[in-house]
This record gives C-alpha cells, structure tokens and sequence, in this order.
C-alpha cells in the first residue's frame, strides 16, 4: 500500500493541513491499495487562492502559448499511457485492454483537440459596430466523479486552461490516484504554478468547500443529480457560473427497418462497457412489437459473452453494487421479466454484479425512469413511431440516446424529435469536437469542442 501525502498546490506537492485520509481500495479485490489526504476547508482555500493568484498572467498568456503548454499536456498524458491505465485498472476495477483504450486513450483526444481549439478559437469577433472579445471567467472548481476519472478531469480541465482560466479540481473520493497522475502531468507540461490545482478529498467537505468558495467564478461538477442540485442552488444563490452534468436513462430506438442483430449487439455494448458506469449508457432499448421477441432472444445471447472478471469488471465500491442489485430486485418485484443474471453477486470477492436483461419492462417501472449505473439493460416494446417518441422522451433525463433505422434519414428524423442532448444514429462514431451534456434534468451546459470552451468564458463588447 502506498501513502501519499501531499496535494497539488501552487505548483508543488503540499502537505494537507489536518490528519485525516482517504483509502483507496481497489473493486475487484477490496484491497486497500493507497490512501490519500482528504483536504478541508483550509486545503481548499489555499488551492482557490493558488489559482486567483495564477489567474491574470495566465489570462494575459497568448492563446498560441496557451496551446503550446497544452499540446506539452497532451504528450505528457501520452508518455504516461500505460501507468494511466493500470491506475484507472487498479482504482475502478475495469478490465485492462479498456482502460487503455477508453480511459488512457480518450482523454488522449480530448486534450488532443484542445490544445488545437486554444490556437484556432476565435476570442475576439466583430459584430456590427461592436468588438466582442471572449474573456475567460476566471477561477474554475472542477469536481469530477470515479466513473471515468481521466476523461472527467480533462474534460474540464482543458477547455478551462484553453480559455485562460485556473482550475481547483476536486476529483471523487474513489479515483484520486488517476487525479494525481494528471497532476503530475501538469507539473511535467510546465504549466506554471497555480494554474492548476488539486485537492483530494471528500465530497461533503472539500467538494462542497471548493463549490461554495466566494473567490470561484464557475463550478463545474459532473456526478449526482442529488449533489448536482445541491450544487446549482449554492452557485445560484451566489451569482456564480454553474455547469452540470448529472444523470441519465438514454433510449435506444431501434426502428422496424433497422438490421436488428446489429443494433441489438451494439446496444448490449453499450450498457455493458465501463460495467454500466455510463450516464449517458443506453439502459432502455426500445424495439417494435413486431421484432420484439427476435430482439429479446438477440439480447439474451449477446448478454452471455460479458463474464464478470473477464470482459466486465465489478462496479466501484460496495454501495454502488449494492444499490444496483437493489434496483434488480425492484425490476423482479414489479413484474419485470428476468431474462439474464440477476439479483446474486456472481463473484465472492469484488464488487460485481452479474450483466442483467429485463423485457417485459413497461415505461412506467422504476428500472425504466431511474439512472441505475450498472449492467442492467431494460427492453421496452413499442406499437408506432409516436408511443416510441413517447417512451423515449418519457423520463426526467435527456442525456444521450441512439436510433437505428435502414435509411439513415429515417434515424435522423426520429432523433429530431428526441429530447436528448447527443444522440448516435446508426451507432454513430465518437467525436471529440461535438458538445455533449443534457436536456432536461440530465445538466445545464456543454462538454468537449467549442461549445464545451464557451463555458469557460464570458463575453464583452465594446461599441465603437
Ligand atoms: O456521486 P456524487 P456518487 C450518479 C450515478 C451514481 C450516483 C451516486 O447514478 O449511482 O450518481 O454516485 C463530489 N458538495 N453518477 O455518490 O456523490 C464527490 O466527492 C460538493 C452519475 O459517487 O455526486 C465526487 O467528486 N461535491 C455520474 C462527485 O461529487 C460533492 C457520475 C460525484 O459524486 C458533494 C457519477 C457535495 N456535497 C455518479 N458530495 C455522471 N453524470 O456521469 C459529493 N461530492
């Protein structure tokens, strides 16, 4: 076990001002693997004034250099690949091959693009009469959760530097060696010291510390939609910048025209991948009544090949897999029917929980409108096109989604009518540059490419 006991802070590893720790235990084999410092009110206060001291030379840096520093962040990442992902291995508890590829590889892309959109980005405009410069917000508290701890962090992270801001990330409580390691980074890339800070910590005190801090310009947390609440209100109430991205109950519509295996094979993948940890993962596959059987069976058989320790890894902690199996059991009591695993903990030792297919399941049921978070796939039959639309769009969330039609067009007009903010058609292909987040209660705001950099910044116009 290693014990690690500072925070990054103005540059360099500090000590946290009280005793306390964090363990961090790894999910496939509940060993306590390291522990960290949980920083306080004080930690936090020393990381935000860090950051506003770092502040107005680092908005004062030309956008070029900016993105010089972060292509040097990019690299490091890069040279880092493969501790990266044994960590996020280690820490998560997802299989190897997809923390190189997923959580090592993305974030890879993400920060690939950002430090292109920093020299590209236009932070200055004409409009008439008028000269309309882009500014940076200022102070940024990121606070990011477990589910996919790289990507979190440099899905804030790097818009906010691109944009000239500083950051006090605060990363969950389950992931904070990943967390270290992009500090580590940010120290090889030369950023200078207080642009980038990190507080490890838990969430009901450093997190909530960092949100409520009177000298952050703009929270930006992705987690709860409990906490994210929570956190809305406070920024609120302080006039402060907020973006959110909470949960999520995506549908996967497949139309009668679609080539069923293929739409039902990528839609197990989907709710499978990262062991369900997904906000925006398909959980709902809706299917005509026609080919609904057909879909079921199609499922089922695709379901099998994700055994637990080998292609699927455990959930995060022991709450998390216990909340899932409660939802299971919940599915059964209401009447869902139970095509594959099931409410038993498939492994004695880890956090895992046995890849789950309910049909029968009607839109209504909680397993069809709560996010569950794990590898629980609900099938849901639809007589025309309108009840799908009306299933789909029937949850409080409105995250991600995908629609699966012979025509493309077809897809592309159902997804019009989807209340959802980034939806696949066809099975889509992943793009760093397109803006994700959510409709309804599912966020407020945008991640990744240039919509994703407009939050961190604030506009002025001069009249001339
Ligand atoms: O989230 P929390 P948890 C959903 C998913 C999951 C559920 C619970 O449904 O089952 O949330 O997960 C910090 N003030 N998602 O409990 O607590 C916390 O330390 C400030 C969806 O892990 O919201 C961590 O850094 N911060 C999701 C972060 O918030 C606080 C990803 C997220 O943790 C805080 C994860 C407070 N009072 C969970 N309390 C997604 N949208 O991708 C906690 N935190």
């Amino acid at each position: 076990m290693k014990v690690h006991d500072g925070m990054y802070i103005d540059g360099r590893w500090t000590p946290a001002a009280g005793p306390e720790s964090i363990a961090v235990v790894n999910p496939a084999d509940e060993q306590v693997i390291a522990r960290v410092p949980a920083g306080d009110a004080g930690d936090v206060d020393a990381a935000v004034r860090a950051a506003r001291a770092a502040f107005p030379a680092w908005a004062a840096t030309p956008p070029a250099e900016r993105a010089a520093k972060l292509t040097a962040l990019r690299d490091a990442l890069a040279a880092r690949k493969d501790e990266i992902a044994e960590t996020v291995t280690a820490e998560l508890g997802s299989p190897l091959a997809f923390s190189q590829r997923v959580h090592a590889g993305l974030p890879l892309l993400v920060a690939g693009s950002y430090a292109e959109l920093a020299a590209s980005y236009r932070f200055e405009e004409t409009i008439g009469n008028s000269t309309v410069l882009m500014e940076p917000v200022g102070v940024v508290a990121a606070i990011t959760p477990w589910n996919f701890p790289l990507h979190q962090i440099v899905a804030k992270v790097a818009p906010a530097l691109a944009a000239g801001c500083t950051v006090v990330l605060k990363p969950a409580e389950d992931t904070p060696l990943t967390a270290r390691l992009f500090a580590e980074a940010v120290h090889e890339a030369g950023l200078p010291a207080g642009v980038f800070n990190l507080v490890t910590g838990l969430g009901p005190v450093a997190g909530q510390a960092l949100a409520a801090h009177d000298d952050v310009d703009l929270v930006s947390f992705t987690g709860s939609t409990a906490v994210g609440r929570q956190i809305g209100a406070t920024a609120g109430g302080a006039v402060k910048r907020v973006a959110l991205e909470l949960g999520g109950k995506s549908a996967n519509v497949i139309l009668p025209s679609a080539d069923l295996e293929k739409a039902v094979k990528a839609g197990v993948a989907d709710v499978m991948a990262n062991s369900g940890q997904k906000c925006s993962a398909w959980t709902r596959m809706l299917v005509h009544k026609d080919r609904y059987e057909e879909a079921v069976a199609l499922a089922a058989a695709a379901i099998a090949a994700y055994v637990p320790g080998e292609r699927i890894g455990p959930l995060v902690n022991a709450e998390q897999q216990q909340r899932v199996l409660a939802y299971i059991r919940k599915g059964i009591a209401e009447g869902a029917r139970l095509v594959a695993g099931g409410p038993e903990a498939p492994l004695e030792t880890g956090y895992y929980v046995s890849p789950t297919l309910f049909a029968d399941v009607t839109p209504e049921m909680t397993i069809a409108q709560e996010e569950i978070f794990g590898p629980v796939l609900a099938m849901i039959e639809y007589a025309d096109e309108d009840e799908a639309v009306r299933i789909a769009n029937g949850t409080v969330y409105g995250l991600g989604g995908g629609v699966w039609a012979g025509e493309e067009a077809e897809a592309v007009a159902f997804a019009r009518r989807m209340d959802a903010g980034q939806i696949d058609i066809n099975g889509g292909r992943f793009n760093p540059l397109a803006p994700f987040g959510g409709y309804k209660q599912s966020g407020v705001g945008r991640e990744l490419g240039p919509h994703g950099l407009a939050e961190y910044l604030q506009t002025k116009s001069l009249q001339h």
